[in-house]
């Protein structure tokens, strides 16, 4: 089994993923290379402990996920997700899947960090489930993605339908679960299912800089605004004013820095920063 050596620390010992820590970022890297890191039962149990270990971790501010070799994830594994357990009486069909539709996106969907998925490459099916659960997503344009289950015979389920038609518009989410077509990260940004595509030679760095701005934010105050960034898009106006209105003094009754307080001190009082230009001074 290969593994791309960043020279990071290395934490946790599961098979299927690697996690590494660096400066406040956790790398989580799907690593089943050899499967292109398609998503089997024992990569789905992996990745709901890294993740639950991850949020209470308190050197971690911001969690990247991406996938080792030349693939993000080449989606659900056929054999192991779908074949092995098509057979099996329905309870057990659900204990070996529901790790799956547990981390994909219930666990990211609440997660307190902030999370960002980096493809680097190959991102099918129920690839796009986690892919639309980060917070954001950078790509490389060369990856290639691909709402493949057309192709073989399912349609996108495991939430896969919700995840997309969340991020891509109607004409497109149709045509790329009609069509089955892949299409490149360049597409993917310009249609808006992911943040912004580079050239896959400075797709680590360039992720690697966005974490360290978002490590650069008042925690507490990152937490919620993600929060409600999700909340808010069931709601009513009528329920969303109230409810930011709540999470608003949520956060500042939460918030150990009282960054609110320093925000308008340092602006108003010092001079010191402009809160249209960056942020303010933390900590003292
Ligand atoms: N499930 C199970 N095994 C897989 C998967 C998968 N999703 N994807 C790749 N593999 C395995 C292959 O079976 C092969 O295994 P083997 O070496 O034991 O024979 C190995 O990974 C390498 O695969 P290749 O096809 O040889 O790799 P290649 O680089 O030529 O192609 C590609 C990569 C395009 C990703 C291809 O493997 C592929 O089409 N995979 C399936 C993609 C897909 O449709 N996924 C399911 C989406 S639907 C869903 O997720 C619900
Ligand atoms: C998919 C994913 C699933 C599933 C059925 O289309 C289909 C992908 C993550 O689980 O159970």
């Amino acid at each position: 089994m290969t593994t791309q050596s960043t020279g990071l620390e290395r934490i946790g010992n599961w098979k299927n993923v690697i996690v590494e820590f660096d400066a406040g970022i956790a790398w989580v890297t799907l690593n089943r290379p050899e499967k292109r890191n398609a998503m089997s039962p024992a990569l789905n149990d992996d990745m709901v402990e890294v993740l639950d270990a991850l949020e209470v971790n308190e050197d971690v501010g911001v969690v990247i996920i991406t996938g080792a070799g030349e693939s993000f994830t080449a989606g659900m594994d056929l054999r192991e997700y779908f074949r092995a357990v098509d057979h099996l009486p329905y309870l057990q069909q659900v204990r070996a899947r529901r790790s799956a539709w547990h981390w994909q996106w219930r666990v990211l969907m609440n997660y307190p960090k902030a999370t960002i998925a980096m493809v680097n490459g190959w991102c099918f099916g129920g690839g796009f489930t986690p892919l639309v659960g980060c917070d954001l997503a950078i790509a490389a344009d060369e990856a290639q993605f691909g709402l493949s289950e057309i192709n073989w015979g399912i349609i996108p389920g495991g939430n896969v339908t919700r995840a997309v038609v969340a991020t891509m518009n109607q004409r497109d989410a149709l045509f790329y679960i009609m069509t089955g077509r892949t299409f490149d990260g360049k597409k993917a940004a310009q249609m808006g299912l992911v943040n912004e595509s580079v050239p896959k030679a400075q797709l680590r760095e360039h992720t690697r800089a966005l974490a360290v701005e978002l490590l650069g934010k008042n925690p507490t105050v990152l937490r919620a605004a993600k929060q409600a960034a999700r909340a808010v898009q069931g709601m009513s106006w009528e329920l969303s004013d109230d409810y930011l209105m709540a999470k608003s003094m949520q956060a500042r009754f939460l918030d150990p820095d009282k960054g609110r307080e320093k925000g308008l001190k340092q602006f108003l009082d010092e001079k010191s920063f402009r809160p249209g230009l960056g942020g303010y001074k933390r900590g003292e």
